[in-house]
């Protein structure tokens, strides 16, 4: 039996930009954590092989750093280590790809031309990216060698309609011959499916990086016997999780996780900013989004005689002007400039 693990996507060295610096910096930090599990797991599951399936570097040249640290853990990993450069570490003049010194089982597809290399009983094959954007459908007319089982490492999109990152049709991988097909690019994960006799499969990212990264993260583990068949194995990083509720609370069991918080319902305006310092002990970090609509109470103002009521009339008499009151986005906005005026009219920070 062969057994490989499939991951992609890592971006390490990337700045993790949007949370607070000392919480990007432990993310950063844990993106090395996550690499070091997937060369553990690698060995404790007697691995074969590692596949990376591309954007392991957040960038074609990532600091010396970075680049250091995870060449000195994949030379640590004791199996092979596949790489196909994906659209955001392609291979440039200067990428970190091309540097000379890098460990002997760590092997890079750097040709954007498909490669085969034998590896034991079987073979792996891949391409990597030359540029940012790659528009050729790869697999096209691609035929694996028969006889043997057969892998291939690609970051790519399994979707010919949007044709600018390495497009492969399913008709074309049917076709391949492979037994398996590790492809990077999507960060979420999809489940393993065959076209013809080949699985494919994302993997996804193996640890969120922001919170349109959400949820479990891990990696593929592929078992090849008469044909592959794929396990999802969790890694335990810190998750990005979104939580929509009435409750301007976060429930237990998030200790370890980054928690944005989309309170809905009916309200007073909420100060997000302190409701997310208060709640802080109960997440790794916790953000709070207010969607909250105003409550009748305040909108019944509009009938007062008052300042606050002569604004909302104003601003009611706007929006039957501009004449698209009813559509969503519009109902939006005019519910935070509800809430402005009203906070500003309150003498209060606008409510954000
Ligand atoms: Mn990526």
């Amino acid at each position: 039996m062969i057994k490989l693990i499939h991951t992609a996507d890592l971006h390490l060295g990337s700045p993790i930009a949007g949370l607070p610096e000392d919480v990007s910096s432990e993310l950063r930090e844990e993106l090395f954590t996550t690499l070091a599990k997937i060369c553990e797991l690698a060995e404790s599951e007697r691995a074969d092989a590692i596949l990376i399936s591309g954007d392991l570097f957040d960038e074609p040249s990532p600091s010396r750093s970075v680049a250091d640290r995870t060449f000195a853990l994949l030379g640590r990993a004791g199996v092979p280590v596949f790489i196909s450069p994906g659209n955001h570490d392609y291979m440039s003049v200067h990428s970190v790809y091309r540097r000379q010194d890098l460990p002997e089982n760590v092997r890079i597809f750097r040709s954007e031309r498909i490669e085969k290399i034998p590896c034991g009983e079987f073979d792996v094959y891949g391409a990597g990216f030359a540029a940012p954007v790659v528009e050729r459908e790869l697999l096209q007319g691609f035929r694996a060698e028969q006889g043997r089982h057969s892998v291939m490492v690609l970051h790519g999109e399994a979707d010919v309609s949007s044709a600018y990152y390495h497009a492969v049709s399913p008709r074309d991988i049917a076709a391949s011959g492979l037994s398996y097909l590790a492809l990077g690019h999507i960060h979420a994960r999809s489940e393993a499916v065959r076209a013809g006799d080949t699985l494919f499969a994302y993997p996804g990212c193996p640890m969120g990086r922001g919170f349109d990264e959400t949820g479990e993260k891990g990696v593929y583990i592929v078992e090849i016997e008469e044909r592959a068949r794929a396990r999802f194995v969790p890694l335990g990083a810190r998750k990005f999780v979104t939580i929509e509720s009435g409750e301007r609370a976060v429930p237990d069991g998030f200790e370890r996780d980054l928690v944005k918080l989309v309170l809905t319902g009916e309200s007073e305006p909420i100060d997000t900013e302190a409701l997310a310092r208060e709640l802080a002990p109960r997440a790794f970090y916790v953000k709070v989004v207010d969607r909250t609509r105003l409550p009748k109470r305040v909108r019944e103002l509009a009938a007062e005689d008052s300042l606050a009521g002569a604004f909302l009339r104003a601003l009611d008499a706007v929006r039957a002007e501009s004449g698209d009151s009813g559509n969503a986005e519009s109902e939006a906005l005019a519910e935070l400039a509800a809430r402005y005026g009203l906070a500003a009219l309150d003498g209060e920070e606008a409510p954000l």
